[in-house]
């Protein structure tokens, strides 16, 4: 009972605009699975895909998404340890070739191969995609799927981004951009590690959900501040700055900045990715605090399980609105003027 044809919000031409209309269902290869999506997150990086941000071209057309959570309702004849009916995730890691020297070592981020959900192959923007079962998230039946949509990409990134800060409990994470659909997630993750956290993002909705729902110590509002370097040190008990700062603004300024408030010994993350940005950090000051800059790009196989878990467990609470697959264009406006608090997740049956 598979349908034929299925609804799908799609882009023939980078810069959209986003169309939404009838396509049909493709079937899985003989490594693959066809996913029902029940929910898809939408993360900011289906923004930079529609409007060509990065310097990667995406096929075309393309049906964006990398954050589906669904039901797998057919597989290929290699697949033999998922089954029809089970709860699957598709994330932005689509398939990776598994044998490589990254691969190998779990670093299938890294894969030169790597097939990208809602990038270099079609996502999760429509009823029933395509993903490798070797790569499709496995999800609890106890696990509502709507929630754990943003888990699929934002949790998973700003999980692995706290373990690569290398932050231990009773530290200090700044987090930058924390009213957005990583940050929020990040600041659930960070709690749930036993750290303390500085929220910086702007306005008085997201202040009010990072220290009222999400766990945040303090908030620096960046638009506010006469001087954010010294305001985020100066929430810091000893006033030497955060051990961490986990960047996921889309935004350069503070790229060129976190360097400057992070403590003596610490380490930047780079998370976000704002187009045609550059890094800067004073190499004085570099070099006499013993700073660490570093990237981080989503996470393995074994970082998504452990992120899935962690929300299994009841330690991430994130808030998310729910709205139907056809209203995306509703959402990528309100993305481009920073005005979401959380994320947005779409109901594909609607
Ligand atoms: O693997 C990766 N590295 C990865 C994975 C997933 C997403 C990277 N990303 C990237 C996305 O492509 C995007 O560039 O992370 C970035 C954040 O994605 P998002 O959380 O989905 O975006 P959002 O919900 O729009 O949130 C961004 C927040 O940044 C704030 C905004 O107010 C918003 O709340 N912000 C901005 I714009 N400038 C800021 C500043 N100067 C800022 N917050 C603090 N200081
Ligand atoms: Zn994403």
């Amino acid at each position: 009972q598979i349908p034929t044809e299925q609804m799908a919000q799609v882009i023939n031409k980078t810069g959209g605009p986003v169309e939404f209309k009838k396509i049909p269902v493709q079937k899985p290869g003989a490594d693959e699975v066809l996913v029902n999506i029940k929910y898809s997150g939408v993360c900011h990086t289906d923004l930079h895909a529609v409007n060509g941000d990065w310097p990667l071209a995406t096929k075309l057309p393309l049906v964006g998404g990398h954050e589906g959570a669904g039901v797998v309702v057919a597989k290929g004849e290699l697949v033999n340890d998922i089954e029809i009916g089970d709860y699957a995730g598709v994330k932005w890691l689509n398939g990776s070739c598994l044998s490589c020297d990254f691969c190998q070592q779990s670093d299938e981020p890294l894969c030169a191969k790597a097939l990208l959900s809602g990038y270099t192959v079609d996502g999760t923007f429509q009823q029933y995609c395509i993903a490798k079962a070797a790569h499709v998230a496995r999800i609890p039946k106890d696990v509502p799927l709507d929630a754990i949509a943003p888990v699929l990409c934002a949790g998973i990134t700003v999980y692995k981004g706290l373990k690569e800060s290398g932050a231990r409990p009773g530290q200090t994470v700044a987090i930058v951009g924390a009213g957005g659909g990583l940050g929020s997630l990040a600041q659930q993750y960070a709690k749930a590690m036993g750290l303390r956290i500085i929220a910086i993002d702007t306005g008085a909705e997201k202040k009010k959900m990072c220290l009222e729902s999400l766990g945040a110590d303090s908030f620096v509002d960046f638009a506010t501040s006469s001087n954010v370097v010294k305001d985020v040190q100066a929430a810091t008990e000893d006033g030497l700055g955060p051990h961490a700062v986990l960047l996921v603004a889309v935004n350069e300024k503070p790229f060129q900045q976190a360097a400057e408030y992070v403590r003596p010994r610490g380490t930047v993350v780079c998370i976000g990715l704002p187009a045609g940005a550059y890094l800067k950090a004073p190499v004085f000051e570099s070099v006499i605090k013993m700073v660490t800059i570093k990237g981080s790009y989503v996470g393995n196989r074994k970082d998504s399980a452990e992120a899935i878990d962690f929300y299994r467990r009841g330690l991430i609470r994130a808030p998310f609105k729910v709205v139907g697959l056809s209203e995306l264009p509703m959402v990528y406006e309100k993305m481009k003027k920073g005005e979401i608090a959380g994320r947005y997740v779409l109901d594909t049956s609607k």
